[in-house]
């Protein structure tokens, strides 16, 4: 059950658009949840009413903090090291972004980031991410339903993948610093992607994604380890056939492509406990990381 939206091609730029939209442009795509929390008067001159946070998706543990989460983070096309992503990413150009939409769809596509978001609504979840290497977080994205954003897509019917690509950017200092092939790459089934956990994030804590979360437009499906769920996305393409997926290609033994969170299942490196970002603790890691009732069905 989704809600029906103008298709994208059908919005002029600038329609229906209260000026200070553009002002606050950017607070537009984090939706502005700590905006909130102000006195009206502050933010109501240039910003969209705020995310309302969904209720449905709770934590079993507090909120990450913001600045530990903003300053761990794993972006390759930067470079390895997990401390230094935020300095290097800090002068990423986001504005405009365009996301394009090709292969098995009615139409090909093609999205200035802000009219998508005008189109498809904000709403804020808390969700966890476990990330294969076994940290942990849990934080606040702003964003919306990736079902949404394919039901606007209309991909065929013989459509069974929807493949994803990361910015191609060969300045950026990571990307010929290793043997790997960028762009960044990842892909889920059809049913995955309409699966009402996986979403499409523009902001985190309130504000528009900084750039080493994936600025603008970025991944987030919580059962699946953090390698798939992708940065900075430009590109969304529908296939019959099963694409390539960034670790899977590069070491299948390591990373399976669907790189669903399986503590129990016999890894290289024991997946069964995480250390949340923060701590010093050992926590035990949950099927599905926790949210085998929103997809084990889809693995059955
Ligand atoms: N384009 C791109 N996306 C990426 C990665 C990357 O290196 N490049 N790393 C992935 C991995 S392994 C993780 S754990 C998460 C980390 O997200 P965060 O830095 O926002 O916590 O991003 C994922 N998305
Ligand atoms: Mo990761």
């Amino acid at each position: 059950m989704l809600i029906r939206v103008p298709r994208g091609w059908e919005l002029k730029a600038g329609e229906a658009t209260p000026e200070g939209v553009f002002a606050g442009r950017r607070k537009l795509v984090a939706g502005l949840v700590a905006g909130a929390l102000l006195p009206r008067a502050a933010w109501a001159q240039d910003a969209p009413p705020a995310a309302a946070r969904s209720t449905r998706y709770t934590l079993d543990r507090p909120l990450t903090e913001e600045t530990l989460a903003a300053r761990h983070n794993v972006f390759d096309e930067f470079t390895g090291q997990r401390d230094q992503v935020w300095k290097l990413a800090a002068g990423m150009k986001t504005d405009p972004w365009r996301v394009h939409v090709g292969g098995a769809v009615e139409k090909a596509l093609s999205f200035d980031l802000d009219d998508l978001v005008r189109l498809m609504g904000l709403e804020e979840r808390l969700y966890r991410h476990r990330c294969v290497e076994a940290w942990s977080m849990a934080v606040p994205w702003t964003g919306f339903p990736l079902a949404r954003f394919v039901e606007l897509c209309r991909p065929l019917s013989k459509a069974r993948h929807l493949r994803m690509l990361s910015v191609s950017d060969p300045s950026l200092p990571g990307w010929y610093a290793t043997k790997r092939v960028f762009p960044y790459h990842e892909a889920l089934t059809l049913a995955e992607a309409k699966n009402e956990l996986a979403f499409l994030a523009t902001g985190i804590y309130g504000r528009p994604l900084p750039p080493q979360h994936g600025a603008p437009l970025r991944l987030a499906v919580p059962w699946k380890y953090g390698l798939k769920s992708l940065k900075s996305i430009v590109a969304f393409q529908f296939t019959e056939e099963r694409p390539g997926t960034f670790w899977n290609d590069l070491s299948p033994r390591n990373y399976t492509w669907e790189s669903n969170v399986l503590p129990h299942v016999p890894h290289p490196w024991p997946q069964t406990h995480e250390t949340p970002l923060g701590s010093t603790e050992r926590r035990e890691t949950l099927p599905y990381n926790g949210y085998a009732e929103f997809v084990a069905h889809l693995y059955a």
